[in-house]
């Protein structure tokens, strides 16, 4: 999939992959021809656009870290942009509080919504659910045998009545499923091959009468651009909840995969790769940008520089701590550190051991601010060698941070019981904790 996509980008960033200097003309020329490979591949004009120009701000603010090239910064700059294009995080379906779970399927014929309806049925099923599958495609009478088979080769049961309209079928499915007790009710609707008005309107008359918890579009990712144009029309009729994109196994050119999720600013929940029950997939955004990208390789690189140097901060620090060098002006740094990641409680709650540790020391966010003024009132060499601290060099610098001695021989107190008790600490488990902590100072 991709292939065509993904040829013309490494193409246009081969020019910069290696670079050892980014330039405002070397940026440019790659960028322009990344915005051609996406209009290429059917990326709706606006999407385009936009991330062209959110591409290259960023790229200006790029700073380089260990012996990572700037040009591979800008490969994982635009890989990172690539997942946030398609969502950042997956989103799954959301059971509703009382069962049943109604969930519609809409889209255009061929998309794959009957056998979605089967595949989601059959995820479901996995997970304990206790699905039922409704034929509401009254227009082809294949549709429904289509249904019943596949309901048939996973063992679940499908809802289907003959000679009734889809919103009396819809209506009795639910009737049906309250009194079986069946916790997911997944409805399938019919779809022309454009949208048209009457089909527009049932689709809106079964939604008014199931009230879905979900409601799906199935989105073929081989049709681009139209694909997203559909999806727009069945988004204003029904509000949309998510999208499903199917046959990501063809030879997708990339257009509706990177565009939907920008448009409709809906997400995408699923994806489909095959014609069998068992082809769909949870949407991870990351693993589409690493297949359009091909850059795997470079990407892996930049995240392991990245990692790498917080690595050499832990291992910095815990070399400090074994020798029993762990200063103040340590201690301010991690201050620094954690006060920008927010709660320290929550962090440090996070290593093992570490919670029963500091039940003494208290974290109140709000010491911070102290913990600071006092620690920037000692001189240079007082913070590089706390045992200077005596008594005169207290009440000093507790005039000088306008706190109190007590507040000062608390925070020593506890700035040596936080020595002891790390020279306790395992190698492991010190990595573990300065590995988050060194983390924020990219
Ligand atoms: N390769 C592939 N084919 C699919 C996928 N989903 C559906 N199909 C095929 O697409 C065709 C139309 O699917 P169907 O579920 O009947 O679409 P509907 O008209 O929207 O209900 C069928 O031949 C399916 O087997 C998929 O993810 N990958
Ligand atoms: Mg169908």
């Amino acid at each position: 999939m991709f292939e065509s996509l993904s040829e013309k980008l490494e193409e246009a960033l081969k020019r910069i992959r290696g670079q050892s200097k980014l330039t405002e003309d070397n940026v440019s020329e790659a960028l322009a021809e990344v915005r051609r490979a996406l209009l290429d591949a059917d990326v709706n004009f606006n999407v385009v656009k936009k991330f062209i120009d959110d591409v290259k701000e960023k790229s200006l603010g790029l700073e380089v870290k260990g012996n990572v090239l700037p040009g591979q910064l800008m490969i994982k700059l635009i890989y990172d942009e690539l997942v946030q294009l398609m969502g950042s995080s997956k989103d799954d379906i959301k059971m509703a509080p009382q069962a049943p779970t109604v969930i519609m399927v809409a889209g255009l014929q061929g998309s794959g919504k009957t056998t979605f309806c089967a595949k989601l049925a059959m995820m479901l099923k996995k997970k304990g659910r206790m699905p039922l599958l409704v034929a509401a495609d009254i227009y082809r009478p294949a549709a429904i045998d289509q249904l019943k088979t596949l309901g048939q080769a996973i063992a679940l049961p499908v809802f289907s009545k003959d000679g009734a309209d889809p919103v009396a079928i819809a209506r009795e499915a639910m009737d049906h499923a309250r009194k079986v007790g069946r916790d997911v009710v997944i409805v399938d609707t019919a779809g022309r091959l454009t949208i048209d008005v009457e089909m527009m309107e049932e689709v809106a008359n079964i939604k008014a009468t199931v009230n879905p918890h979900e409601i799906l579009f199935v989105c073929d990712a081989m049709t681009g651009q139209d694909a997203v144009n559909t999806a727009q029309a069945f988004n204003e009729k029904l509000g949309l909840t998510g999208v499903v994109l199917t046959k990501l196994d063809g030879d997708t050119r990339g257009g509706a995969a990177l565009s939907i999720r920008a448009v409709l600013g809906k997400p995408i929940k699923f994806v489909g790769v095959g014609e069998k029950v068992d082809a769909l997939e949870p949407f991870h955004p990351e693993r589409i940008a690493s297949r359009i990208l091909g850059m795997g390789d470079i990407i892996t690189l930049v995240e392991k520089a990245q990692q790498q140097i917080d690595d050499k901060e832990a291992a910095r620090l815990e070399e400090k701590l074994r020798k029993n060098q762990f200063n103040f002006e340590d201690f301010l740094d991690q201050v620094n550190t954690i006060k920008k990641m927010g709660s320290i409680r929550d962090l440090l709650g996070m290593i093992p051991g570490m919670d029963k540790a500091l039940k003494n020391i208290p974290i109140d966010e709000r010491q911070f601010a102290r913990v600071e003024a006092i620690i920037l009132s000692m001189t240079l060499k007082e913070r590089r060698d706390p045992k200077l601290l005596n008594g005169s060099r207290r009440k000093r610098i507790a005039a000088g941070s306008g706190t109190s001695i007590q507040d000062v021989n608390r925070l020593i107190k506890q700035f040596e019981d936080m020595q002891k008790m790390m020279k306790n600490m395992t190698r492991g488990k010190m990595a573990q904790m300065m590995g988050p902590m060194a983390g924020q100072r990219r």
